[in-house]
């Protein structure tokens, strides 16, 4: 029997005069309240990079150009794998259109974050970029 691929879920790091946009999220209960880089699942026949920039269009209002991977992707299950890319905004601006609450972090504040357990792999790639 072939193994299929696991799934793959897109998160954008948007960084603007040394800041970072994180999102917290509303659900599920175990992540509700937990700061994330929006994102979310590729849909079938989707390329990651088009998923991206569809979710941050629905999450946050935003069109984005999608840049290169950051960080290493994360296993979320033996089913889901996480990924991050940096993206560049050109167009909108980031409301919380499906999250709780948006902020843009610096290097200090990043450090202090609840993160969910996911993205908080990322966070020496994260500070990089700051
Ligand atoms: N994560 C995660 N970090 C992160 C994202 C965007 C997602 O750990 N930065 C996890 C949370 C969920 C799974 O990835 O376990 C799917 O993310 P979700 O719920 O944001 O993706 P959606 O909105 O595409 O999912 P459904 O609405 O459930 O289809």
């Amino acid at each position: 029997m072939p193994v299929p691929e696991p799934a793959l879920v897109v998160a954008g790091a948007l960084v603007e005069n040394g800041r970072l946009l994180l999102a917290r999220r509303a659900s599920p209960p175990e992540l509700a309240g937990l700061w994330e880089l929006p994102g979310g699942k590729v849909d079938p026949g989707e390329t990651p990079e088009d998923a991206l920039v569809r979710e941050l269009r629905e999450e946050l209002g935003i069109e984005v150009t999608v840049g290169e991977p950051v960080g290493v992707d994360v296993a979320l299950s033996a089913t889901l794998t996480l990924r991050a890319y940096a993206v560049t905004r050109f167009a909108g601006t980031a409301t919380a259109l499906e999250h709780e609450a948006l902020r843009w972090v610096d290097a200090a504040d990043l450090r202090g974050v609840d993160l969910v357990p996911a993205d908080a792999a990322w966070l020496p790639d994260l500070a990089a970029l700051l």
